[in-house]
């Protein structure tokens, strides 16, 4: 049996259409997972059946997480926030960690940061004006190329899965995990310190990156990151 994986999405301003990129469900589904996606809806009920019926989520990437959800005001910096994404997946993220702590979660970028503010932590609204001097977070490539590299913690669960601890990533978020939830275990970082990658300690497999694995993959020299997708699949069937 293939595992099932959730997969959170986007919705457009108005509330009206979900919006998603196919490259999370091929990735998924390369890997020898079945993606499913989980329609935005603020029904506690609708919400722990997801919980219940998935073998882990993959919390995609998209806009910014409203600062509100980690007690700030919004800066003008800050980009669009979609606050009923946010309700959700915060409380989709809570049912799963309150009633099915096995379950894997893996973070992409918004995700990753949506893991983080879940647990207590807050983040940049914009790094290059928070963090002067940090390096080109929104790369001038396209999406399958690498921009940066990235130091892996020794030991983590990002060495085991990568193999290495050094790596190059793409780079395409202007805001970044300022304080870490002190749950949380940073396990990767750019050249500049930003947080790019961390790991709950105390849980299977719940981990966050701040790059995108799904669109690095299209390309055969990054072919190291299916190894990213294949860990979190094959922790699902678990
Ligand atoms: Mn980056």
């Amino acid at each position: 049996m293939r595992p099932i994986i959730g997969l959170t999405h986007s919705i457009q301003s108005d509330e009206k259409k979900l919006m998603m990129p196919l490259s999370y469900a091929n990735s998924i589904q390369a890997a020898g997972g079945v993606p499913v996606l989980l329609p935005i809806t603020r029904d506690a009920e609708v919400i722990a059946a997801y919980a219940g019926m998935v073998d882990g989520v993959l919390f995609s990437g998209g806009e910014d997480v409203d600062p509100q959800f980690y007690g700030e005001d919004q800066l003008w910096a800050c980009g669009d926030v979609l606050p009923f994404r946010d309700d959700f997946e915060l409380l989709l993220l809570r049912e799963l960690l309150a009633k099915h702590p096995e379950k894997p979660v893996l973070g992409v970028c918004r995700g990753e940061q949506v893991l983080n503010v879940a647990l207590g932590g807050t983040l940049y609204q914009d790094l290059k004006s928070q963090l002067p001097g940090c390096l080109a977070h929104q790369q001038h490539q396209i999406a399958p190329y690498t921009s940066h590299r990235i130091s892996i913690e020794a030991g983590s669960k990002l060495h085991a899965i990568y193999g290495d601890t050094t790596i190059a990533v793409n780079s395409f978020h202007h805001q970044a995990v300022k304080e870490i939830a002190p749950c949380l275990q940073v396990t990767a970082r750019s050249a500049d310190g930003v947080i790019e990658g961390f790991e709950k300690p105390d849980h299977p497999y719940y981990i966050g990156v701040q790059w995108h694995p799904e669109r690095l993959v299209e390309r055969e020299e990054n072919a190291v990151q299916w190894q990213l997708f294949r860990s979190f699949v094959n922790a699902c069937r678990k």
